[in-house]
C-alpha cells in the first residue's frame, strides 16, 4: 500500500512534472513565439524601410557638415529610411571599401558623393552586378559607361568659378584698377570636380584678362588648417605681391585670412593700397559673415542641402518613374558691396545679392 502510494505519488509527480514541463515548454514556446512575432513585426516595419548606403566625402568643411546634416535629416528612420552613413575622411579608398560593404549588406540604393572624379568603374560595376542602383550627388564622376549610375545631381562648379571671375572683372573695372593682378589660387582637393571646375574657370579668366596672372597655386584640401598652412607658405614666398586670393571654398578662405592677418596684411578690397582681396565659394554662414565684413569680397554659393533632393529622386524611382540623368542646381552669389547687382556670364544675367545680417540669419545653413 505504502509502495503503491509511493508509486502513485511518483507517478503523480512524474505526471505533474511532465505537465509542468509541457506547460513551461509551452510557455517557453509562447515566450519564444512572442519574441519571434515581435522580431517579425519590427523586422517587417524595418523591411518596409528602404536601406540606403550613403558614402560621404568627409567632414572637412562647414559646407560638408551642412550637407551631412541635410542628408541625415532627410533619410531619418522617422522618414522611413534605414540610413547606413559612412564618412570616408577624404580618402577614396575608404569610399571604395564602404561601397563594397553596402553591396555585401544588400542595400536598396547606394548614394555617393565622390571625393575625386576618377577610379569608380570597377566598384560601380560590382554594384550593378548586385543590382543596386547608384545615385551620385554633389561632386561628379568620370566613368567609361554612364549606365553605371542612375543619375547625378550637383553644382556647375565651372559656372561658379566663372561667376566669381566675372565679378572680379566687374569689380576691378568699377574701381578703375588697371594694374597687373597677381592671384594666389588656393585649390580644393585635387581631382575633385569642385576643384576642377573652379580652377578651370580661373585659368580661362586669366587667359581672357591679359593683366591677370596666377603666381601661386597649391591645394589646401578644402580645410581651414591646410588653407592656412598653404597660404602662409605663399605669403612667405610672394608677400605683398599677391593681390587676390582665389580660395576654392570658405574654409580655406578662413585659413588664408588668418594667415595673412597673422603676418600683418589686411584682407579687403582696397588692392591699390595693399589690401589682399579674397574670393570664396560655398556661402556658408561664417563665409557670409566675413563677406558682410568685406574680408571676403565676393562669395559664390554652393548649395549643400541635398537631403530633400535625394529623397525626391528615390521616391520617383520607387514609384517606377524616371529621373533626369544630369541635374544642375541653382545657386546664388553674394557680396558686401551694393553697386554690382548683376553680372553677365555665358550670355545671361546673374544676380549678385547685396548682403545684410538679416539675409544671413534667414538662411538654412
Ligand atoms: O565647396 C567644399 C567641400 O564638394 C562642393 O567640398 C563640395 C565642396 C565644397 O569641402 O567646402
Amino acid at each position: 500500500m505504502k509502495r503503491q502510494t509511493l508509486k502513485t505519488l511518483l507517478t503523480g509527480s512524474a505526471l505533474l512534472l511532465c505537465a509542468l514541463c509541457v506547460f513551461f515548454t509551452g510557455c517557453g514556446n509562447i515566450v519564444a513565439e512572442t519574441t519571434e512575432e515581435k522580431a517579425e513585426t519590427s523586422s517587417h516595419s524595418d523591411e518596409d524601410k528602404l536601406t540606403i548606403g550613403l558614402s560621404q566625402v568627409g567632414s572637412e568643411s562647414d559646407w560638408r557638415m551642412a550637407s551631412t546634416d541635410s542628408v541625415k535629416a532627410a533619410f531619418s528612420s522617422a522618414e522611413g529610411y534605414n540610413l547606413i552613413f559612412d564618412d570616408a575622411q577624404q580618402k577614396q579608398e575608404n569610399q571604395l571599401k564602404a561601397i563594397r560593404e553596402f553591396i555585401d549588406q544588400g542595400v536598396d540604393y547606394i548614394i555617393l558623393d565622390p571625393i575625386v572624379e576618377t577610379g569608380w568603374d570597377s566598384v560601380l560595376t560590382e554594384a550593378r552586378e548586385a543590382g543596386i542602383p547608384v545615385i551620385v550627388y554633389d561632386r561628379g564622376i568620370e566613368v567609361d559607361d554612364e549606365d553605371l549610375y542612375v543619375c547625378w545631381i550637383g553644382s556647375d562648379f565651372k559656372l561658379e568659378g566663372e561667376r566669381a571671375c566675372v565679378w572680379l572683372e566687374e569689380f576691378l573695372a568699377s574701381r578703375g584698377v588697371n594694374r597687373n593682378i597677381n592671384i594666389a589660387d588656393l585649390q580644393g582637393t585635387l581631382g575633385a570636380s569642385a576643384q576642377i571646375g573652379r580652377s578651370a574657370a580661373l585659368e580661362e579668366a586669366v587667359t581672357l584678362n591679359k593683366n591677370w596672372r596666377i603666381i601661386a597655386r597649391d591645394s589646401g584640401d578644402f580645410t581651414t588648417a591646410k588653407g592656412k598652412e598653404v597660404m602662409t607658405e605663399m605669403l612667405n614666398k610672394h608677400g605683398r605681391d599677391i593681390n587676390v586670393i582665389y580660395a576654392e571654398n570658405d574654409n580655406m578662405a578662413y585659413g588664408a585670412i588668418e594667415a595673412l592677418e597673422k603676418k600683418g596684411y589686411t584682407a579687403g578690397m582696397d588692392i591699390e593700397n595693399g589690401e589682399i582681396l579674397v574670393i570664396s565659394f560655398d556661402a556658408t554662414h561664417n563665409g557670409l559673415e566675413l563677406t558682410l565684413d568685406g574680408k571676403i569680397a565676393a562669395n559664390t554659393e554652393c548649395n549643400p542641402l541635398y537631403g530633400p533632393r535625394l529623397t525626391e529622386i528615390i521616391d520617383t524611382l520607387e514609384k517606377g518613374g524616371s529621373v533626369e540623368k544630369v541635374t544642375y542646381i541653382d545657386e546664388e552669389q553674394f557680396s558686401g558691396i551694393s553697386y554690382i547687382g548683376t553680372i553677365q556670364v555665358r550670355n545671361r544675367p546673374y544676380t549678385v545679392t547685396y548682403l545684410t545680417e538679416d539675409l544671413i540669419n534667414d538662411r538654412q545653413y
